[in-house]
Order: structure tokens, then C-alpha cells, then sequence
């Protein structure tokens, strides 16, 4: 067993899974870090999968009647069992995603959050009531559970996107069934061991989460199953187009995260140490394969060549590497078709007139594919700035006015994520505004990556329209009824139809 295998392995069995060596494991996890394999898991079938569709739906008939607060105690449970093992997760998270240390802990540390917000959310679950037009009676709504939940997430937040979804959909009463990408799949079944033992713990059914694994075809049938009242899927732009249109023709209920291609207007007044700070972890930081990583910077042209001075002298000393080497801020691209994927923008970009400042290059050799974080300033935003490239390109265009900025800003098909920097109240205000930024999150002089879990995420345009995490989000995750009672002896009817 090699070290990294060996690392997985024991991180593994302290969270209590013993993974064996199935002869048919044909689901092999490996770790972008060197390339090699960790783990082997046999795939679900068509048969295991339905048989978790059915577990999920019986369990959702019982579940849908424990009192939210006693729900809320199973993810009270997973909170505490997941701050007991953070390391163990965070290391599994660095192992199959790729991330340093600090972010992978700072992933586990975003499920805590949320189950936290959860927890506290089970005791929250509001309905309005409203003023009857008619004397004697109310008028109220009232959220009931909604069913099973699909979940499809990616690899870039393997573990965080599955416990937003998972936490707020079990307190809501719904059961949850989880398609992890394959590239992740043993922190997949960390989380699952994890969650079933939160539900032993408090004495609550297990079967309320279920674990599926394997290629698309797993996805496909979960999205095409009747039974699963909300689809929330995390990934490509192309995902969301197959899958939206499958549950539509159900009329099931979808939640998408898709893509994102975030920019971050630069304003001749910003303070400037701290719009390259913000730049520098938004853009360089996961290795640009964050969903809110910023791609696209938007200079004033007066502060343009320092700012790009600026922020090429920082890339300069970042530290590209094995992830669990002390001072590497950059690690690992998740495998060779994001290396190509970007190496292919930046040919494009040129072949546009771009100019590459910095960076784009393959850092080592082997079976693993690390790149040093590109800059590339461009004449003007053409087809593959409008592209979300899932890899650390920070392309960077200038503007003259700030009506301007606003339109490159606001002129790319995705909707997820965008930044001012800037000290001018006006423009902050204006930015944020019904005619400034057109994005889910719009952030004042803080980089476009980082979300707190407290608001909700989500995102415009292509990026699908969902929202999940904190704020209102749980109201996806259930179904409003609108009660009319009538306590009077009396049948007045509304908007004063006489009737007879
Ligand atoms: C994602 O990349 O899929 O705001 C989610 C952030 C994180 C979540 C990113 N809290 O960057």
C-alpha cells in the first residue's frame, strides 16, 4: 500500500469504515497529488440503486412526522461526530480533491456551520400568516416536508455541497439520496458513515440517507426517478441541461448550482493591498476550481499595468505543489483533462490577441497535473473569457467608465459570483444595485470567492437560478400550503360573490 493509499486507509478507519477489495471494484478513486489510486469500490447497480430510491421513500413516510426539533437532533449529532473527526475528513478532502490543508479544513469547517445553522433553523421553520379579507376567519401557510432529495455534487467541494444540501433537507423532513462525483468517492462514504452514525446515536432511522456511487448512469437514474421530489445538482453548465429538462418532464422540482464565471471590477479609488489580496485567494487559491473562483478581472485602465504588476509579483511567490507540503498554497488540478482544458484556453486567448503575463504552465510531470496560476490581460472579452474554464486563468480586461465595466461585467452567460474593489460609495452602492452586478452574490472590496454558509448561494443566468445554504433556502427543500380556516358560523366568499 503506498503512503497516500495508507493516509486514506487510516483516515478511513478512524471515522470507522473498513474498506474492502472488491473483485469488481471497477469505481477507483485516485488522488490528483500524484495520480495514483487510493481506493477501489464497486459501482452501484440499477437494482441497488432503486433499492435506495425505495428505502429513502419509506423512510421519508415516517421521518416527515418527527417534529423538526427532534430532526434537528440527528444533525446536532453530525455536527459534533464531524468536529471530532475534522482532520480525519479534511485529509480524505486534501487526498481526493487536491486542496491544502487549510482549505480542506475550511471545507469540514463549512459543514459544521451548516449543520449549526440547521440545528437551529428546525426550530424556525415559519409560515406567515396573513389578514383575512373575511371576518371570522385565517388565513396562514404552513411548510410541510417535500420527500426524497437527490443530490448530485462535485468533486471541488466533495464534502460541503452534500451537508448544505443534506443538513437543511433532513431537518425540513426530507430523506436525502446522494450521487457523489467519482472523483470523490471515499469522502463520500465518510460523510455516509458518519450520518448513520449520528442517526444510531440519537436513535433515528438510517435509512433517511442513502449513499449511491458510480458513473452518469447512476446520476441518470436518480434524475429520472419520480420519486425524487427535488433534484439538487452542483456541476457543469452541461449537466443542468440534461438534467433540468428530465425533471421538468416530471414536474419535479430542481435546484441547480452551475456554473460560474466571476468577476471582480477594479475602481481607480480602490485600496489596492487589498484588491490583490482578495484577487490573489479568489483566483489562484483551490487552484482556480472553485464554482465561485474569480476569473475575469475588470481595471480601471488609469491603475491597470499596477494592478496586473501587482498581482503577477504575488502569483510569483505562490507555491505550487503536493498540497501537504508546509508554505504550498497551489495544489493539484483534479486530472489531465483540466490541465489540457486550460492549456486549450490560453492558446485561444492568445490566438485572441490575449497576452499571457504569467504562469500556464505544467509544474512536474507524471501522473499528476499541476499548473502554475495564469494571468492573461486581453484586448477584449471574447469567446473564451465568456467560457467558464475550471482552472486557475485570471484573464484581465480594462474599462474607462463605469457604466462600461458594468456592461463587460454583466456580458458572460453565467451569473454566480462578483466583486467591486473600490472606495467610492456610489459605485459600491450602484454595483450592488438593480443595474450593477446581474449575480447571485455581489461582494464590496472582498474577492468573489469564500461565501459564508449564514446567506444564501446561488446564482443567475446560467448558473441555474437555486439557491441553497443559509437565508431562506430551506423553503426549496419544502412544500407551502395555504390554509383558509373559518372559525365563524358564517360563509362569506371572497371578493364578495354572492352565491345564492
Ligand atoms: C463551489 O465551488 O461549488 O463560496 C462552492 C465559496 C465556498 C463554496 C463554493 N463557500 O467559495
Amino acid at each position: 500500500m503506498s503512503t497516500l493509499e495508507g493516509r486514506a486507509d487510516e483516515a478511513l478507519r478512524r471515522i470507522g469504515v473498513h474498506l474492502d477489495d472488491p473483485a469488481d471494484g471497477t469505481l477507483v478513486a485516485r488522488t490528483p497529488i500524484t495520480g495514483e489510486e487510493i481506493g477501489r469500490l464497486r459501482p452501484s447497480t440499477a437494482d441497488e440503486v432503486d433499492a435506495a430510491l425505495t428505502s429513502a421513500h419509506k423512510a421519508f413516510q415516517s421521518w416527515r412526522s418527527v417534529p423538526a426539533p427532534v430532526r434537528g437532533g440527528v444533525v446536532r449529532q453530525l455536527g459534533i461526530l464531524l468536529t471530532q473527526h475534522k482532520d480525519d475528513l479534511a485529509e480524505l478532502v486534501t487526498l481526493e480533491a487536491g486542496k491544502i490543508p487549510s482549505e480542506a479544513l475550511g471545507e469540514v469547517q463549512e459543514m459544521i456551520d451548516i449543520c449549526e445553522f440547521a440545528v437551529g433553523l428546525s426550530r424556525q421553520l415559519y409560515g406567515k400568516t396573513m389578514a383575512s379579507e373575511r371576518p371570522g376567519h385565517r388565513l396562514m401557510e404552513t411548510w410541510h416536508p417535500l420527500g426524497v432529495v437527490g443530490v448530485i455534487s462535485a468533486f471541488n467541494f466533495p464534502v460541503a455541497v452534500w451537508s448544505w444540501n443534506t443538513a437543511i433537507a433532513l431537518v425540513c423532513g426530507d430523506t436525502v439520496v446522494w450521487k457523489p462525483s467519482e472523483a470523490t468517492p471515499l469522502t463520500a462514504i465518510a460523510c455516509d458513515a458518519l450520518l448513520k452514525r449520528a442517526c444510531i446515536d440519537v436513535g433515528a432511522d438510517p435509512e433517511i440517507h442513502q449513499l449511491i456511487q458510480g458513473p452518469a448512469a447512476v446520476g441518470e437514474q436518480l434524475v429520472s426517478d419520480s420519486r425524487v421530489a427535488l433534484l439538487s445538482a452542483t456541476g457543469s453548465v452541461r449537466m443542468g441541461r440534461t438534467v433540468a429538462p428530465v425533471v421538468a418532464a416530471r414536474f419535479g422540482r430542481v435546484l441547480l448550482e452551475l456554473g460560474g464565471n466571476n468577476g471582480a471590477i477594479v475602481a481607480p479609488s480602490a485600496d489596492l493591498d487589498l484588491a490583490v489580496r482578495g484577487i490573489v485567494f479568489s483566483a489562484a487559491g483551490t487552484a482556480g476550481q472553485r464554482c465561485t473562483s474569480l476569473r475575469r478581472v475588470i481595471v480601471h485602465e488609469s491603475i491597470a499595468d499596477e494592478l496586473v504588476r501587482r498581482i503577477a509579483d504575488a502569483y510569483g511567490q505562490l507555491e505550487v505543489g503536493d498540497p501537504f507540503d508546509d508554505g504550498v498554497l497551489v495544489g493539484p488540478l483534479i486530472n489531465e483533462a483540466s490541465f489540457t482544458a486550460m492549456a486549450t484556453a490560453i492558446d485561444k486567448a492568445r490566438a485572441d490577441g490575449g497576452e499571457v503575463v504569467c504562469g500556464g504552465d505544467r509544474v512536474g510531470d507524471g501522473e499528476s497535473y499541476y499548473a502554475s496560476p495564469a494571468i492573461v490581460r486581453m484586448p477584449e472579452q471574447t469567446s473564451v473569457v465568456r467560457d467558464e474554464t475550471f482552472a486557475p486563468i485570471l484573464y484581465v480586461l480594462t474599462y474607462s467608465t463605469f457604466d462600461e465595466a458594468i456592461e463587460l461585467h454583466n456580458a458572460v452567460p453565467q451569473g454566480l459570483s462578483s466583486a467591486i474593489f473600490t472606495t467610492d460609495q456610489r459605485e459600491a452602492e450602484s454595483f450592488l444595485g438593480p443595474e450593477g452586478s446581474d449575480c447571485g452574490i455581489a461582494n464590496v472590496n472582498i474577492g468573489t470567492s469564500g461565501a459564508e454558509i449564514g446567506g444564501a448561494f446561488g446564482g443567475e443566468k446560467e448558473t441555474g437560478g437555486g439557491r441553497e445554504s443559509g437565508s431562506d433556502a430551506w423553503q426549496t427543500y419544502m412544500r407551502r400550503a395555504t390554509n383558509t380556516v373559518n372559525y365563524s358560523d358564517q360563509l362569506p366568499l371572497a371578493q364578495g360573490v354572492d352565491f345564492g
